[in-house]
């Protein structure tokens, strides 16, 4: 089965490729494809933005696939990865993710504006370094903040899901570490002692907000999907009995 991770994000990719390995799924990311067109997050909650992208992709790609349908297969490139989704297209899941940092000194922003904090395509170290001079004077027991992650599913023939992760720790004093993403050298993880940068791959999973909700998108996936379980070498993550086909699920 095709998965579209609606996300350029390539942190965020490999997170989450990584949490849905062994399902025999074929993950796709909007990275892979050509001219496809960007929305604008202005919903008021990571669910409403998330939400937002999951639908509006998914509609997308459902016209992409039907248009590409009948079309031979392509030489190479993001045109081949079109045509290859059309034609084994039966059914499908377009997943989002939003996501953020809410600090408690700030009042919980930067929150869904996390990505522009320092301004529009603003990057990873400038948003850093604004939250650091922000931040400048107050003392460790006053730095707490949480990450927060929205994922929202859609599938094609029209159920959709979300689930939600967050993960409490502080802003630390400096940047530390080179792995991850976005605010992970400043998020410090205190049952760690380090930053979220400073944790492999496997370890920032486990921990993260975005690992948390992962997890619960793997069960709501084995509900809405027995099959793809059934057919998979690993092991499903949820008993027989549970099982059963859902419709609008949160969790
Ligand atoms: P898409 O909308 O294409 O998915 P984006 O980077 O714009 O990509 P968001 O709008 O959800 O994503 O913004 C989330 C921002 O929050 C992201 O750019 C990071 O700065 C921050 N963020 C989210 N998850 C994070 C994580 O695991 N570690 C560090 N920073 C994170």
């Amino acid at each position: 089965m095709e998965i579209i991770v609606a996300t350029k994000n390539r942190g965020k990719i490999r997170e989450i490729r990584k949490a849905l390995r062994g399902l025999g799924l074929k993950i796709y990311s909007l990275s892979d494809f050509s001219d496809v067109p960007e929305i604008v997050e202005d919903g008021k909650s990571f669910t409403e933005n998330a939400l937002k992208k999951a639908r509006f992709y998914s509609k997308y790609f459902k016209k992409l696939t039907r248009s590409t349908a009948p079309s031979p297969p392509l030489e190479d490139g993001a045109e081949k990865r079109r045509s290859e989704l059309a034609l084994s297209e039966v059914e499908g899941l377009t997943i989002a993710d939003d996501s953020g940092l809410e600090v408690d000194m700030l009042k919980g922003w930067p929150g869904i504006y996390s990505a522009r904090y320092a301004g529009e395509g603003a990057s990873d170290r400038k948003n850093n370094q604004k939250l650091l001079s922000e931040m400048e004077g107050i003392r460790i027991s006053k730095r707490g903040a949480r990450f927060k992650c929205v994922l929202a599913m859609v599938s094609t023939d029209g159920r959709e899901a979300v689930a939600e992760g967050s993960c409490r720790g502080r802003i630390g004093f400096r940047e530390m570490g080179r792995k991850g993403f976005g605010y992970d050298p400043i998020f410090m993880l205190p049952q760690y002692g380090k930053a979220m940068a400073q944790l492999t791959l496997e370890e920032k999973n486990r921990v993260s907000h975005r690992g948390k909700a992962l997890k619960k998108l793997r069960k709501i996936i084995a509900k809405f999907y027995p099959n793809i379980f059934e057919n998979s070498p690993h092991p499903s993550p949820l008993p027989s009995e549970e099982r059963e086909g859902v419709r609008g699920h949160k969790m």
